[in-house]
């Protein structure tokens, strides 16, 4: 007897990711029979080390291992809905196995549980993966990665910087990037580097790039990579390179920040308050700070995506911002703990975010460069013009069809 399963809304190939948060599933009885049938559902790696799900038989419920469900003889769907086992994430595309036992030979398809992980614990495989990715982006310094430094300048700076939307607007670009890297290969995640820990796997020539150390007022040098690095190909404004040298010790110390303007660790970020208006706070530090422990583009914001470590630092500001989320419950768009608009364009939690929008009239600036929103293949949310509101309940807690599609490889949905 045939079976027919739904991940993330469709049984269409692409869709078959899935991240912490639960993605909502069907299942049915390929033909009507004369009798219902109780199937259970499991999950197992294909592969040692692949990913692992969990069950929900609803969002009020916490997650099981297994799932016992009624299939009805008459061919009804029956809803479910799968989340990323924490602790378990894929490293291989198609590595976790959905497992259906209780009708013949057991099923199994194949899925991915794919979350951003930190940058220092890649698989060589995962690693590659993304450069490559990105290097595809960015082809001979002419592809769609110059949308993304012409977004990141200077009479942008404000609809970007200095205030609250800084957190849901770099939210909304990071995701655009995501998706458009996953466009060109579903299996990659943006990686985030921990600047509060060393990360001596990062700054290597087969990854980053070598990143050597200068004094504070020093001047940069470039990143030196293997030539079988993608990125030992990368061009800016017709320039070949990554201009980036380092205040720190990369192999043995965390980012420091400058003289007098330390990066904040994770517990001193977290211990800003349990009030977004203070967590807000964390734009100087550790952001700014680790942008500035470094010499050459990276340190400046006009010139800061002309090196890709920028995605890298900005996935770990993303979360922190997450991790905090999480352990405060801050869900709630409403709710003034969760964010604490400005009323000014692109700050309330309505407004739609520049340049998504293709806003051009003042404040905004006179272009906006790279169009919509990418859409993706496992959820329907933000949309291709995002308002502040929809990049904060990104696991979609509040409302399920929120969810953006991405998390943490440590940070769970479920609130301990
Ligand atoms: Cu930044």
């Amino acid at each position: 007897m045939a079976i027919e399963i739904e991940i993330n809304g469709t049984s269409n190939a692409d869709a078959l990711y899935i991240a912490n948060a639960p993605s909502p599933c069907r299942i049915r009885l390929a033909s009507p029979t004369t009798e219902n049938s109780t199937v259970t559902l499991s999950s197992r790696p294909a592969q040692p080390g692949g990913g692992q799900v969990v069950f929900y038989a609803s969002r009020s419920q916490p997650s099981k291992e297994n799932l016992d469900l009624t299939l009805p003889a008459d061919g009804s769907w029956v809803s479910f809905e799968i989340g990323g086992k924490f602790g378990f994430p894929s490293v291989n595309d198609q590595d976790c196995l959905l497992v259906v036992n209780g009708i013949g030979d057991e099923i199994t398809l194949p899925v991915m549980v794919r979350v951003r992980k930190n940058a220092n614990n890649l698989t060589v495989g995962e690693r590659d993966r993304f450069l490559e990715a990105l290097f595809q982006l960015n082809l001979s310094g002419t592809g769609i990665y110059q949308n993304f430094r012409d977004i990141h300048v200077g009479p942008s700076d404000p609809e970007a910087h200095r205030g609250p939307q800084f957190l849901p607007w770099h939210r909304a670009f990071l995701l655009d990037i995501e998706r458009e890297l996953q466009s060109i290969d579903p299996s990659v995640s943006l990686p985030y580097w921990r600047f509060d820990e060393p990360a001596p796997r990062i700054f290597q020539s087969d990854f980053m790039g070598a990143t050597q150390q200068v004094a504070q007022n020093g001047s940069a040098s470039l990143a030196v990579f293997n030539s079988t690095n993608p990125l030992a190909a990368w061009v800016t404004d017709g320039v070949p390179g990554i201009r980036r040298s380092a205040v720190f010790d990369t192999a043995t110390s965390p980012a420091p920040g400058p003289r007098g303007f330390p990066v904040l660790s994770q517990a001193q970020t977290l211990a800003l308050g349990d009030l977004y208006a203070d967590f807000d706070n964390m734009e100087d530090s550790p952001h700014g700070a680790a942008h500035v422990s470094f010499r050459g583009s990276i340190s400046s914001v006009p010139l800061a995506v002309k090196d890709p470590l920028f995605f890298l630092l900005h996935a770990n500001v993303d979360r922190l911002w997450a991790l905090w989320q999480w352990l405060n419950e801050r869900t709630n768009p409403q709710e003034l703990e969760t964010y604490t608009p400005e009323n000014r364009d692109g700050r309330r939690l309505t407004d739609t975010m520049w340049p998504w929008n293709g806003v051009v009239t003042p404040p905004r600036p006179n272009f906006a460069p790279g169009g919509q929103l990418p859409g993706s293949p496992v959820t329907s949310s933000p949309g291709t013009m995002p308002m502040v509101q929809d990049m904060i309940d990104f696991q979609g807690y509040e409302t399920p069809t929120a969810r953006l599609g991405y998390g943490y490889d440590d940070i769970p949905y479920e609130f301990s």
